[in-house]
């Protein structure tokens, strides 16, 4: 597999907790490469078009008005298979559902507040990098 690139970040619940250093520990020991990062904060309207996609779903407010709630590290992550590996190693949205020593295993308390986010394919991988970061900051 030839190596490519995948969009997450520690949310709003995970930084409150203080997990940034341990996830970060685990995604790089995994063997991810951080190739650009950067602690910022959604404002609603971003919120909402980068979740755009769940605009219908019942959840959406709640997920919008967490995800608001506090600083966000965002990063783009390079490694082969990036964007199926990082979905092994965070694990099911659902927490109660992911694998043992999953990210959402270890460090999320519900399926709202998960404390990592990862793209879900590799096209929105390169949609979710460039809403975040322009073109000089991906190294
Ligand atoms: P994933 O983050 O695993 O790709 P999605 O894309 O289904 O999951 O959902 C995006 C985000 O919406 C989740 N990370 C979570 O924060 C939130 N979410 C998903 N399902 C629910 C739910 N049933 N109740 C509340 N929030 C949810």
């Amino acid at each position: 597999m030839p190596k490519n690139r995948t969009f997450t970040m520690i949310k709003p619940d995970g930084i409150e907790k203080g997990y940034i250093g341990v996830i970060l520990n685990k995604i790089i020991t995994t063997g991810f490469n951080i190739v650009s990062m950067k602690l910022t904060k959604f404002s609603k309207i971003e919120a909402e078009a980068f979740y755009a996609v769940h605009k219908e779903r019942p959840f959406f407010g709640e997920l919008i008005q967490f995800m608001t709630r506090g600083p966000i590290l965002a990063a783009i992550l390079e490694k082969d298979n990036a964007v199926d590996d990082f979905r092994k190693l965070i694990g099911a949205t659902n927490p109660a559902e992911a694998a043992e020593g999953t990210i959402r295993k270890l460090y999320a308390s519900s399926v709202g507040e998960n404390a990592v986010h990862g793209s879900d394919s590799d096209e929105n991988a390169s949609i979710e990098c460039a809403f975040h970061f322009s073109a000089r900051e991906m190294y």
